[in-house]
């Protein structure tokens, strides 16, 4: 703990962005004592839409932009925190990818092993976000099972040992690291937006969202909270269907879960704001994910681009008005899923390495 609490000021020029755990402490139900095990996450752009909005004024939390590439190096950075004040000995997950790949970072970062139990099969989890957990070494597990099969595997494990910290959102922590997003949003905006559309898989990170707002707004930071807007995948839609999914399907891997963890605290939390959960098809979301990099210039990977999905379709059915203020949260970054990138990207060309050559293939209209 001395050395870990010692390297927080370690090269910290004055006024640069300490990472969630420093920011928001007096805000987080963390222990005192907890050492800062952080990778600077947060603080992440809140860019404003030039052509996505459909009349609305809209805005993108492009939380690609995190250490690991994801908004769960904001749980992580709480979640890892509390592990190591409470002597923790090994990190466990189960996960869709993106967890897998905080845990691994924030794992190595605070010297500790991580077991990370992840579905099998080719596609279950996206290239790169496996990349992330060898590359920090951790221990990958492939398990033959869906996501919500390898989550009660590791509860069940975690739950035994005290020594072994589960870092999935069932953690409490994690939750607490996730709200610094809706903190920012307000900050950023200077207000809570009306709306704010982001995807739902296991059901934490809107729970999470929800009470960031409705603390800042008790604490008086934020005159309002927004209405929210959970977007699941038509093939993997617990919430909107109100039945578990047994074999959930998704080109959105990250959220093919059928059994929300925190399902109980999403339906209260969508109660409350007046939200609503809508289903969007695979073909919705690929038009929005090819529309964000496109037209936009952000690249995020499918499952986040549900949130503009279902954006798009509340605003074609008036649920969302013209002018209201929106917020899609951008969860992962495109780079997570480059086979999904790929695929829908034109072939490239191959010519001769010359002028002549590249002249021939210039875009129509250029010469
Ligand atoms: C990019 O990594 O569940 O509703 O194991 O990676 O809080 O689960 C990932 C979920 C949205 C859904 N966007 O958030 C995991 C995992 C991206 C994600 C979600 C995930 P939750």
């Amino acid at each position: 703990m001395g050395s870990l609490g010692g390297a927080r000021t370690v090269g910290r020029p004055a006024g640069a962005w300490r990472g969630i755990v420093e920011e928001f402490r007096r805000d987080l139900s963390l222990p005192a004592d907890a050492p800062a095990i952080t990778l600077r996450e947060g603080n992440t752009p809140l860019v404003p839409a030039l052509r996505a909005g459909r009349g609305a004024d809209l805005f993108f939390k492009v939380e690609g932009c995190n250490p690991t590439g994801s908004f769960k190096d904001r749980g992580m950075a709480v979640a890892v925190s509390g592990a190591v004040a409470e002597g923790a000995r090994a990190l466990v997950c189960a996960s869709t990818g993106n967890t897998s790949a905080s845990a691994a970072a924030y794992a190595a970062r605070a010297g500790l092993p991580a077991l990370l139990a992840v579905p099998a099969g080719d596609g279950a989890v996206a290239k790169g976000k496996l990349a992330q957990a060898l590359a920090a070494g951790a221990r990958l597990v492939l398990v033959r099972g869906n996501f919500d099969q390898a989550l009660a595997a590791v509860r069940t494990l975690a739950a035994a040992r005290p020594h072994v910290a589960l870092v999935n959102s069932v953690n409490p922590l994690r939750l607490e690291g996730q709200k610094t997003g809706a903190f920012e949003v307000v900050a950023q905006l200077g207000d809570a937006p009306d709306w704010l559309c982001i995807p739902v898989g296991n059901a934490g990170n809107i729970s999470a969202y929800w009470r960031g707002f409705c603390e800042y707004r008790a604490a008086g930071r934020a005159r309002s909270v927004p209405r929210l807007l959970g977007a699941q995948a038509e093939g993997a839609a617990p919430l909107v269907s109100g039945r578990p999914v047994d074999a959930p399907v998704t080109v959105a891997s990250a959220i093919r879960i059928g059994r929300p963890a925190s399902a109980h605290l999403a339906r209260a939390a969508v109660a409350e704001a007046d939200g609503r959960f809508l289903a969007v098809t695979d073909a919705q979301i690929i038009e929005a994910y090819r529309f964000l990099a496109r037209q936009e210039g952000i690249f995020c990977e499918p499952a986040s681009a549900a949130s503009l999905a279902g954006f798009w379709a509340a605003r074609a059915s008036g649920l969302i008005p013209e002018g209201a203020r929106a917020v899609c949260v951008l969860t992962g970054h495109g780079l997570k899923d480059p086979d999904r990138a790929v695929a829908e990207g034109d072939a490239p060309l191959e010519v001769e390495a010359t002028a002549e050559a590249l002249a021939g293939v210039l875009p129509p209209g250029v010469d």
